[in-house]
C-alpha cells in the first residue's frame, strides 16, 4: 500500500516536472533577434547575481525565488575565468537578473534566448518554471508571455551545471584513455562553464516569421535564390525582397500551411567571394507589404561550394583554404563573447593572409560568422561534437547521438544563411575506439556499428542542406573508411610532433606519403584541418628544437611545402591560432595548449611571421 502510494506519487512528480520545463524547440533560435519597427531586443547582458550550489539544494530551498548571499557575476562570463576558487568546479550553480519590460510589448510573443548556456540549464521566471535545455554553444528560447509582469521588475533567475560525462558530448569522465587530465575533460580545451554568452529577450509580433532560408544558386549571369518563408499564425502572404547594387527586387510568396517559397531571379549577380563579399540585404514582410505583420531583415550573399577530384570550388573556382582552428579563450574571459576579441583575431588572421578558419571544436558566437560574411573569410562550421565515440554502453551511445542530432539541427538552423559557411563539419576526431588515447581497437562488429551510427549523423546534414560541402575530421590513425563519406578529406596530423618527435623530416615524410595514399584510395580533395608544435614564445634555439619558435617555424613550412607539391590538397589550417587553456595534464605544459603561432594575449610568434610572408607574401 504504501509503496503503491510512493509509486502514484513518483509517477505524479516526475510528471509535473516533465511538463513544467518545456523543452527548447530548435526552430525558435532559427532567426536572430533584431530590433525593427515591429520586433525588440532587450540585452541583459551585465552584472547577475550568482551562488554556487555544490550540494544541489537550490531547488528545494526554492532558490528560485530569489538569491540570498550571492556574489556577481559578469553575463556573459565563464564562471572558471572570474573567480578563481571555482577555476575547477563543474557542478550546480544559479543566476539571478531582474528586468522591467517595456509595456508596448503588451499583446506581443516574448521569448527569452540563452546564447550559451554551458552545459544544461533550467530557467525559472517570477518563480515560475520556463524550460530546460542540454548542450553547450548553441542558442535555446522559450516563449515568456505566460510568466511576465507589467510594471514592475521580473526575476530571471537560471541554474546552470557542466558536469563531465559520456553521455555528453563533448564527453567528459570517459574510463579507458590513457591520458588523464583534471578536470577530466576527453578533449583538449578548458571547460569554460556558464553563461559564456549573452541572454536576450524579445518581442516578435502575434503573427510572426519563423524562419528564412536562402538557398542561393546562379546561373551565368543570374543570380537564383531559393527563399523558403515559414511562419506561426495566420498568414497568407509575404514579400521578399532583395536590395544590391542599386536595384530592388520583389517576389510576392503565398503562404500555404504556413510556409511558402520565393523564386528569386538577380539579374548581372554580383557574387560572394573573400575577394569581393557582397552581401545583399533580404527582407522579408508578412501580410500587406503597406502594414506588415512582422518584418525579418537579414544579410546575406550569393555564391556556389562544390568540389571536383582535386580542389574545393567556390563559384565554380578553385579556392584554397589558408587558415587556422582557432578557439573561443582568452585570459579573463574564458570561452565568453567579446566583441572586441573577435575583431582583434579577425584583423591578425587578414595579417597573416588567412582567408578561412574552422570553428574548432563548437559554433562560435555569432558575431564572427556576420563579420566573416563582411570580410570575405570562409568558414567550415563544426558541432560541439568532439571526443565523440561511437563504442562502449549503448545507453550512453543513445545519449550521445541524441544531443549529436540536437546540435546538427541547431547548428544548421541558426549558421545556415551566412555566405561565409562553406562546409560543415560533423565532428572532430570521431573515433570507433572507446576513448582518445586508447589504442586497442574493438571488434569487425563494433567497428562497423560505430560507422553506421556516424553515417546517421552525415545523413541527417545532408537531407537539411545540400548547398554545402559536408565532412569531418579524422584523426591519427583513426578509421579511415569512414572518409567515404565526406565531401572533403580532412585529416589532423602531428606526425613530428606526437610521433617522431624532434624529426620534422620524418613527420613531413609520414604525412606525403599519407596524403598519397588517401587520394589514391578516395580521389578526393584533402586538406590539412590541424598540424602545429607547441611552442613556449620566447624559447629559441640555433638549431631548431621542440618547443622552440624556430621548430614550430620549420614544422609549419615543412607541412605547408608537402601540401605545396600535391594538387590534390586544397586547404592548410594551421593548429592553433592562439595558445588556450586545456584542463591540467602532464602533455600541457601549465594547463595550455601552446600550439598557437599567437600567444594568449595575441603576441605573433616567429611562425606568425612566417605565414604571413607565405601567405601574404610580405
Ligand atoms: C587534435 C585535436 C585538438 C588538440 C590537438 C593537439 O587533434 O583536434 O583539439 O588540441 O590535437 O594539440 O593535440
Amino acid at each position: 500500500m504504501k509503496f503503491t502510494f510512493l509509486f502514484v506519487f513518483l509517477l505524479f512528480g516526475i510528471n509535473i516536472y516533465a511538463t513544467d520545463f518545456k523543452t527548447s524547440k530548435p526552430k525558435d533560435i532559427a532567426l536572430a533577434p533584431i530590433q525593427n519597427n515591429v520586433r525588440n531586443v532587450l540585452d541583459l547582458s551585465g552584472m547577475w547575481k550568482f551562488k554556487k550550489d555544490s550540494a544541489n539544494i537550490g531547488e528545494q530551498q526554492a532558490y528560485y525565488n530569489g538569491l540570498t548571499n550571492c556574489r556577481t557575476i559578469s553575463v556573459p562570463g565563464s564562471w572558471n575565468a572570474q573567480f578563481d576558487d571555482m577555476r575547477d568546479y563543474l557542478d550546480w550553480v544559479w543566476y539571478e537578473t531582474d528586468t522591467y519590460i517595456p509595456s508596448s510589448w503588451k499583446d506581443q510573443n516574448i521569448f527569452i534566448r540563452v546564447n550559451d548556456a554551458t552545459y544544461s540549464a533550467k530557467i525559472w521566471i517570477n518563480g515560475k518554471p520556463v524550460g530546460y535545455h542540454e548542450g553547450c554553444h548553441v542558442p535555446f528560447a522559450f516563449d515568456i508571455a505566460n510568466v511576465i509582469k507589467w510594471d514592475q521588475s521580473n526575476k530571471i533567475v537560471i541554474k546552470v551545471e557542466n558536469q563531465l560525462s559520456p553521455s555528453r558530448v563533448p564527453t567528459g569522465n570517459v574510463k579507458g584513455g590513457s591520458l588523464a587530465s583534471n578536470p577530466a575533460a576527453n578533449y583538449d580545451f578548458f571547460p569554460y562553464s556558464g553563461l559564456n554568452r549573452s541572454v536576450v529577450l524579445y518581442s516578435l509580433p502575434k503573427t510572426y516569421i519563423q524562419d528564412i532560408t536562402v538557398k542561393p544558386n546562379y546561373e551565368g549571369t543570374t543570380g537564383l535564390l531559393d527563399v523558403i518563408v515559414e511562419t506561426k499564425g495566420k498568414a497568407t502572404k509575404a514579400t521578399v525582397t532583395i536590395s544590391g547594387q542599386g536595384k530592388e527586387i520583389t517576389v510576392p510568396v503565398k503562404i500555404q500551411n504556413n510556409k511558402g517559397i520565393a523564386k528569386v531571379k538577380i539579374p548581372n549577380v554580383r557574387l560572394w567571394c573573400p575577394e569581393d563579399p557582397y552581401l545583399y540585404m533580404l527582407s522579408v514582410s508578412l501580410g500587406e507589404k503597406s502594414n506588415p505583420k512582422d518584418i525579418y531583415s537579414l544579410k546575406t550573399g550569393v555564391r556556389t561550394v562544390s568540389t571536383n577530384a582535386k580542389q574545393i570550388l567556390l563559384n565554380g573556382k578553385p579556392v584554397y583554404l589558408k587558415g587556422f582552428g582557432r578557439h573561443e579563450d582568452f585570459p579573463v574571459l574564458g570561452r565568453s563573447s567579446s566583441n572586441s576579441l573577435i575583431v582583434k583575431d579577425f584583423e591578425l588572421m587578414k595579417w597573416t593572409g588567412a582567408n578561412s578558419f574552422r570553428t574548432a571544436h563548437y559554433p562560435y558566437d555569432e558575431e564572427n560568422y556576420n563579420l566573416a560574411d563582411r570580410e570575405g573569410f570562409m568558414i567550415i562550421g563544426e558541432t560541439p561534437g568532439v571526443g565523440l565515440y561511437f563504442s562502449g554502453d549503448s545507453a550512453e551511445l543513445k545519449a550521445r547521438q541524441t544531443i549529436m542530432k540536437q546540435y546538427i539541427e541547431e547548428m544548421y538552423l541558426r549558421d545556415k544563411n551566412h555566405p561565409s559557411v562553406i562546409m560543415w563539419c560533423v565532428a572532430n576526431e570521431p573515433n570507433d575506439k572507446v576513448a582518445l588515447g586508447q589504442m586497442s581497437a574493438s571488434s569487425k562488429e563494433d567497428k562497423a556499428k560505430a560507422e553506421a551510427e556516424f553515417e546517421k549523423l552525415f545523413t541527417q546534414i545532408r537531407s537539411l542542406d545540400d548547398t554545402r560541402l559536408i565532412m569531418y575530421v579524422g584523426v591519427m590513425m583513426g578509421p579511415i573508411n569512414w572518409f567515404k563519406l565526406t565531401d572533403v578529406i580532412a585529416i589532423n596530423r602531428y606526425w613530428g610532433w606526437y610521433t617522431s618527435p624532434g624529426s620534422i623530416e620524418q613527420g613531413a615524410n609520414t604525412l606525403s606519403k599519407e596524403l598519397d595514399r588517401l587520394y589514391r584510395k578516395f580521389k578526393k580533395p584533402c586538406m590539412v584541418t590541424e598540424f602545429g608544435a607547441d611552442t613556449y614564445a620566447g624559447f629559441n634555439a640555433v638549431t631548431p628544437e621542440m618547443f622552440t619558435e624556430e621548430y614550430q617555424k620549420e614544422f609549419i613550412k615543412a607541412y605547408l611545402d608537402v601540401a605545396d607539391s600535391k594538387d590534390f590538397v586544397t586547404g592548410m589550417h594551421v593548429w592553433n591560432f592562439a595558445d588556450f587553456k586545456t584542463s591540467q595534464s602532464m602533455i600541457r605544459f601549465g594547463g595550455y595548449n601552446l600550439k598557437g603561432v599567437f600567444t594568449r594575449d595575441r603576441r605573433p610568434k616567429m611562425a606568425a611571421h612566417y605565414l604571413r610572408s607565405v601567405w601574404k607574401g610580405q
